[in-house]
């Protein structure tokens, strides 16, 4: 077996929750696709903001309010480099995946869609990829178009090709489902898209943790993401977007900070990207991202990726052969460290319960993809997912509890 490229016992000692126990047990954490845990980077680097940095930004000429403004640009810049976008203009922050995806949707979508006009989606998507345009349909009359998947949770790229007619104004697709793992090719989606003038977003929520990402490489127009599964916090996120596009859209929500001048009459916006940030900023949060994204190129997020795959292989292996009934959805050739799956005659939900006593967190339910799910047939599975600090004695401590589980249930 490989091991990582760095020192795994001390990079889990850069992460203090890894040290409780859980139910008298130590904590295994495995539901890092619905949010990572913090390495001590960050939270020290949010807690020196408060203790000695905090105050408004963009506001004040006082010293704190200067630092503090310095601090939240150098985390936009820290991003720009991270992602490889050509300028920091190109990068709003939000709260998350999510607003960004309503952002560009309200935005991009009411501007430059209309009634007839498809949007186009796999069958794949988060919730979050999926309602916005949804929300979208009602006002403008727009269609979704859902790429469907293959038995095995890989894209159907056939159906892809027949789907993408010039009724199609925009995509917007994930790089990596969070219920399946699966990996999307979107380096043969994105050409494709592109050479019929179709702008696309790509959802990045799972995809940012696990390897390095370049935008201007993958050409998408927009592309989005969630600090807090990427080690970085909670309440922050960002939507990448070409700055010709961004230009050319108009704001989403008004208020501070996101105008020239305003009188009764008429208002007039602020430059990228602050026309797109209204009221005061998650300001912590940004220094939180910045910190994270220091913290993964340091650890190298190749690096990581190559890790979480020597355990997906692990783990997927030891499931196979030590537990009966098994049935694993999604096994693309191409995957992250996600594994969903069902056991026959336990419930998902049995399953997270009963590996909670054993201190093994990971997740069930619908995993807020319930399209996909209910194609394959399930409503419920239960999902891990790994993370730069998990183990394989770790994949030990979770097949071993799964196995109680079987034992206590059948
Ligand atoms: N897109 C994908 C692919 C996601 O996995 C998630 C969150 C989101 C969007 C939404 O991100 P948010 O930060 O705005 O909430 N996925 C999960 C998950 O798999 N379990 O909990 C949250």
């Amino acid at each position: 077996m490989k091991q990582p490229a760095y020192d795994l016992a001390s990079l889990r000692k850069e992460f203090p929750i890894l040290a409780r126990e859980v139910n008298g047990k130590p904590l295994v954490y495995l539901d890092n696709a619905a949010t990572s845990q913090k390495p001590l980077a960050v939270i020290q680097a949010m807690d020196d903001y408060y203790r000695h940095t905090n105050a408004n930004i963009h506001r004040g000429l006082h010293t704190l309010s200067q630092e503090a403004t310095d601090a939240h640009e150098l985390a936009r810049e820290k991003v720009q480099g991270f992602i490889n976008a050509a300028s920091s203009k190109e990068v709003i922050f939000t709260r998350g995946t999510t607003e960004s995806i309503n952002l560009v949707a309200q935005s991009w979508g009411r501007a430059n869609l209309k009634a007839g006009d498809q949007v186009m989606l796999s069958m794949m998507e988060h919730h979050a990829n999926i309602v916005p345009w949804q929300m979208l349909r009602e006002q403008l009359g727009i269609e979704l178009v859902i790429i469907p998947i293959l038995a095995n949770g890989s894209l159907d790229m056939d159906a892809f090709f027949q789907l993408l007619t010039p009724k199609v104004k925009f995509l917007a697709i994930t790089q990596v489902s969070n219920a399946l793992g699966t990996v999307t090719s979107l380096a043969a989606i994105i050409p494709m898209a592109k050479a019929l003038g179709i702008p696309v977003l790509v959802d990045g929520a799972q995809a940012i943790p696990h390897q390095a990402i370049d935008v201007q490489a993958l050409d998408a127009d927009f592309y989005v993401f969630s600090a807090h599964k990427m080690y970085g916090p909670t309440g922050i996120g960002v939507l990448y977007g070409k700055e010709a596009l961004l230009e050319a859209m108009p704001p989403w929500q008004g208020g501070g900070d996101m105008i020239d001048v305003v009188t009764f009459e008429k208002t007039t916006y602020a430059k990228l990207p602050h026309k797109f940030e209204a009221g005061t900023p998650a300001i912590a949060d940004a220094i939180g991202l910045g910190a994270a994204v220091d913290w993964m190129q340091r650890v190298g997020a190749d690096a990581i990726g190559a890790w979480e795959h020597e355990l997906l292989v692990y783990a997927t292996a030891q499931m196979k052969a030590q537990l009966s009934g098994l049935r694993i959805l999604g096994e693309a050739p191409n995957k992250v460290g996600v594994i969903s799956f069902v056991l026959d005659g336990a419930h998902a939900q049995d399953i997270g319960l009963l590996t909670d006593q054993l201190g093994v967190a990971l997740r069930t339910g619908h995993h807020c993809a319930m399209p996909v799910l209910h194609h394959l047939g399930v409503d419920a599975t239960a999902r891990v997912s790994f993370a730069a600090y998990n183990t394989l004695e770790e994949v030990d401590v979770f097949v071993a509890a799964l196995k109680r589980v079987r034992e206590m249930l059948i």
